[in-house]
């Protein structure tokens, strides 16, 4: 249920007289929608998404409020890792579409005042790249010094080893030994995929160069991919082996954020803010914020905000992302608290998130794809994501509340070299322990990136009509798509995705609440509801999310008790929620319930 267009529009001029704390710009009050080409819509009957396919959706991508589309790589690539191993920084890759293409995107969007910001992975290449092809040819290639090359170090008894014991996001070490020249290369991810040496100023400038180009012909700015780990420790020492069974554990500490990270962001930070471009850096494996900060610090002119990964680990085991780790409420709490307040604090920016590409989704993760709380679930995640301070960050399908591969899919189906890998290697050395495979299995079909990359789901017709061919898609369609598909909820009001449509026009109107608004934990001991209150001036809202399957009576925190008695409802995932007079002293929260209570909203004529 929310307030009419009209009374929000005319409320939204009366708000500006007053002065946030936070530095004003474009891309604070914008929100974004990530596209994955592959798996968006297919055109041409390949069973892989194109850049025509999501041109033919623009107009169904406006209609959800967004104002940036970010795509995941579209360039050229041997697609080993799904484009994030680029191979030539101005060519697209051909299944996805040609430049033109990209223009007929890029105009799209404009006309429908929308932008296009694109996926930059400059921490590393394919080695299929020409520069890393010349790299190794020999080494005194000029190309040598683009990538990182070390001698290997061997054993007593003479046996060669890599240059340290840094393991790889994909498995095994993150050097791989090249014959030609008997030396090693740097891969923090797939061997396909060495390291750039940024130290090397003609790597910097190459990637100057890339971004101005598409800066030129009318991207608008750029997600940057582990853009945290571009500067390494050139000391590249060992890390502590902790577990005997893993002798390549994870080095980032020696390059997570590295010795020259903010050197080479300011670079970057002067030609974004020559075109007034907008900038996300993905930085995985930093969790304190004061480190962020000195990357997004509004006066900092780095980058404007940067994925963190708290909340994305935080139902990771000790032993990683598919060991079996708890998701609790109250870490959730403290995590939000942390960032929220922080860079309000801080003059810093947030981009909001629940879901990407690379993790499993959130109504499976968070909260309950059962058929009956699925929906609710997906409306309290909108709310509860929202409506706080920072960038909001919508992943395709989940503005129609797609879930997780179902439990029934066999290892088969899987196509992401991270959990096949992993499950190879782990089922190597578990074979005889089943329970603990399957335990393993579980924790896969939960949190594999997978997950994400199962078409969208556009209608009931044969493959979700995400393709118009008879070839199977890339990777299997979940089994839901009858019920669950776009062309059902575009035209329903109670959809998922016109509750996520309302949640983004409620930002684009109360701007000085929901956009520079300060943030408040409320009740932090509540096990189950998720309550935190926004304001700025005399305005006040309250942002109630039940994460359980609980009825819950809630005893009204008094410090919220008035705007209870004289707030508004804005929009709740409930019909009719009636709040309780300043006298209740409490209000049953239904299962998965969200609503919001706005107070002292300016009087307006409506
Ligand atoms: O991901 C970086 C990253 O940290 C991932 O390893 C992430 O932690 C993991 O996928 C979670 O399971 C970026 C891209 O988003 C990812 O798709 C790429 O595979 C990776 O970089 C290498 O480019
Ligand atoms: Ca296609």
């Amino acid at each position: 249920m929310t307030v009419t267009e009209t009374q929000l529009q005319s409320r939204s001029q009366s708000q500006s007289q007053s002065l946030p704390a936070n530095s004003r710009t474009w891309w604070k009050e914008s929100s974004v929608y990530q596209i994955y080409p592959a798996s968006f819509k297919d055109s041409n009957g390949d069973g892989i998404g194109d850049i025509p396919g999501i041109i033919s959706q623009l107009d169904y991508i406006k209609a959800l409020g967004v104002d940036v589309v970010w795509l995941s790589p579209i360039l050229q690539s041997p697609q080993v890792d799904m484009g994030y191993d680029v191979s030539d920084y101005y060519q697209i890759h051909p299944p996805y579409g040609n430049l033109k293409d990209v223009d007929m995107l890029i105009q799209g969007l404009h006309a429908r005042g929308m932008k296009y910001v694109m996926d930059l992975v400059v921490n590393h290449t394919s080695d299929q790249h020409e520069w890393f092809k010349q790299s190794r040819a020999s080494k005194d290639n000029k190309f040598r010094d683009w990538y990182i090359w070390k001698k290997p170090r061997y054993t007593a008894d003479g046996a060669r080893q890599p240059p340290n014991n840094w393991g790889a996001y994909f498995g095994g070490s993150a050097w791989k030994y090249d014959e030609q020249t008997d030396e090693y290369f740097l891969h923090l991810f797939a061997p396909e995929q060495p390291d750039l040496n940024w130290e090397n100023p003609q790597v910097r400038d190459a990637v100057h160069q890339i971004m101005r180009y598409w800066l030129d012909k009318g991207v608008s700015g750029f997600r940057m991919d582990v853009i945290n780990f571009i500067s390494k420790d050139q000391r590249f020492p060992d890390v502590p082996v902790v577990d005997p069974k893993n002798p390549y554990p994870e080095g980032a500490k020696y390059y997570a954020c590295g010795p020259r990270i903010h050197e080479y962001l300011q670079d970057l930070g002067r030609i974004l803010k020559e075109y007034d471009a907008f900038s996300v850096g993905e930085m995985p494996s930093v969790y304190d914020p004061a480190e962020i900060l000195n990357a997004v610090g509004f006066d900092r002119q780095e980058l404007g905000m940067a994925f963190q990964f708290e909340i994305m680990d935080i139902d990771h085991g000790p032993k990683g992302k598919f060991s079996p780790g708890k998701f609790c409420l109250k870490d959730l709490k403290s995590i939000v608290t942390k960032w929220q307040s922080f860079m309000y604090e801080n003059n810093g920016w947030n981009a909001l998130y629940l879901e990407n590409h690379d993790q499993g989704r959130s109504i499976s993760r968070f909260a309950s794809a059962k058929p009956e709380y699925r929906a609710l679930s997906g409306k309290m995640l909108a709310t509860f994501l929202g409506l706080q301070s920072g960038t909001p960050f919508v992943y395709q399908g989940q503005e129609i509340g797609m879930v997780n591969m179902p439990e029934s899919w066999d290892v088969q189906k899987f196509r992401d070299l991270e959990a096949i890998n992993f499950w190879n290697e782990f089922t190597q050395i578990n074979e005889e322990n089943a329970e603990l495979c399957n335990q393993t299995l579980k924790e896969i079909r939960l949190k594999s990136r997978d997950n994400g990359r199962i078409p969208i789901q556009w209608g009931p017709g044969k493959f979700a009509e995400f393709t118009s061919g008879t070839i199977d898609p890339w990777i299997g369609v979940n089994d839901d798509y009858d019920t669950w598909n776009a062309s059902s909820q575009v035209s329903d009001p109670s959809s998922v995705f016109n509750y996520w449509a309302s949640i983004l026009r409620l930002r684009r109107t109360w701007v000085d609440v929901f956009v520079y608004g300060s943030f408040k934990l409320i009740d932090e001991e509540h096990d189950d509801l998720f309550v935190y209150s926004r304001s700025l001036g005399e305005m006040r809202a309250i942002v109630v999310s039940n994460f359980s399957d609980k009825h819950v009576e809630w005893t009204v925190a008094s410090e919220v008790s008035s705007i209870f008695a004289g707030g508004k409802i804005l929009i709740g995932n409930y019909e009719k929620r009636q709040i309780t007079g300043v006298d209740d002293k409490s209000v049953v929260v239904k299962p998965f319930e969200a609503f919001v209570v706005l107070q002292n909203e300016p009087s307006i004529s409506v």
